[in-house]
């Protein structure tokens, strides 16, 4: 019994790549099919500008994508965001993305991050604040966070491929921090695949100026309450790009001097 737990453990071990435990919680149906419909979200393109994606930043390796939408007023725009980073796996990107004790490394929104529940290694459930943006109020958002390892449909000229996935809950009916956030509710997608030199696999000796991960990363934010529609545009046009930057840039430099993880 011991040693299948300690195989239930590792999330690279079972067909879900869920580690087995986070299947018998009551969100995990949820999970599971939020993470198959992202993963699904972040494969479809961004097609020729007629199905109304329009680019918002482009520095680099860096696409942005948004589309503009609104529900009663509250700016809804769907994100959709491509970059290419060398010297990392798609592994080691999702664990620095996934694990909450890095987080404030890059992530800069972030006033307070408490883990709620870990339903199991690789299944989190979040309570963050984010900063306030004046005049706004403060928000906070309280999100289930899954990893996992994906096997079938990679790009041709993919290693592997392994996808975080956030989406707001109301599981857990948790008052904000302070008494006076507004809640978001975001879902967002992170899907990274490791490409490798033309002939090579992982279980070759390579160096880290080998590796190259593409990544897709998809966000929809719902404001919770009104947030005046031009600065809402104007703060997400100028926090997506300095978030993948920032974030990209901290794991290459996390992950320069350690062995390779596939
Ligand atoms: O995906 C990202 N981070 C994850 C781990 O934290 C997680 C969290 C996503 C939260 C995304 C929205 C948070 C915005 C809250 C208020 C922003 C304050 C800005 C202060 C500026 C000085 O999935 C990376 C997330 C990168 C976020 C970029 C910022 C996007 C702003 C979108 C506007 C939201 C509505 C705010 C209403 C006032």
């Amino acid at each position: 019994p011991h040693q299948a737990q300690q195989k239930g453990n590792d999330p690279s071990t079972d067909e879900f790549g869920t580690g087995g435990l986070a299947r018998s919680h009551i969100l995990w149906p949820e999970i599971d099919r939020v993470c198959r419909e992202q993963l699904h979200y972040a494969r479809e393109g961004v097609g020729q500008g007629g199905n109304g994606w329009q680019i918002f930043a482009d520095e680099g390796e860096i696409k942005m994508y948004k589309r503009e939408e609104e529900v009663n007023g509250l700016v809804m725009d769907p994100l959709k965001a491509y970059h290419s980073v060398n010297g990392v796996t798609a592994r080691e990107m999702c664990h620095y993305f996934f694990m909450p004790e890095f987080r404030n490394e890059w992530e800069t929104t972030l006033e307070d991050c408490t883990i709620l529940e870990k339903i199991s290694p690789d299944t989190f459930v979040f309570l963050q604040t984010h900063k306030r943006i004046w005049p706004a109020s403060q928000r906070d958002a309280l999100f289930w966070s899954h990893m996992r390892k994906i096997t079938d449909g990679l790009d041709d000229d993919a290693v592997d491929m392994w996808v975080v996935c956030n989406n707001s809950t109301e599981y857990s009916k948790q008052e904000s921090k302070n008494g006076k956030c507004v809640r978001i509710f975001l879902t967002v997608i992170l899907a990274c695949q490791t490409l490798l030199p033309p002939g090579k696999t992982s279980n070759d000796i390579l160096s880290r100026d080998e590796l190259t991960c593409k990544i897709t990363y998809c966000s929809v934010v719902n404001p919770g309450g009104w947030a005046p529609a031009s600065a809402l545009r104007a703060v997400y046009k100028r926090e997506y790009p300095k978030f993948l930057k920032r974030f990209t840039g901290y794991v290459i430099d996390q992950c320069k001097d350690n062995p390779i993880m596939f």
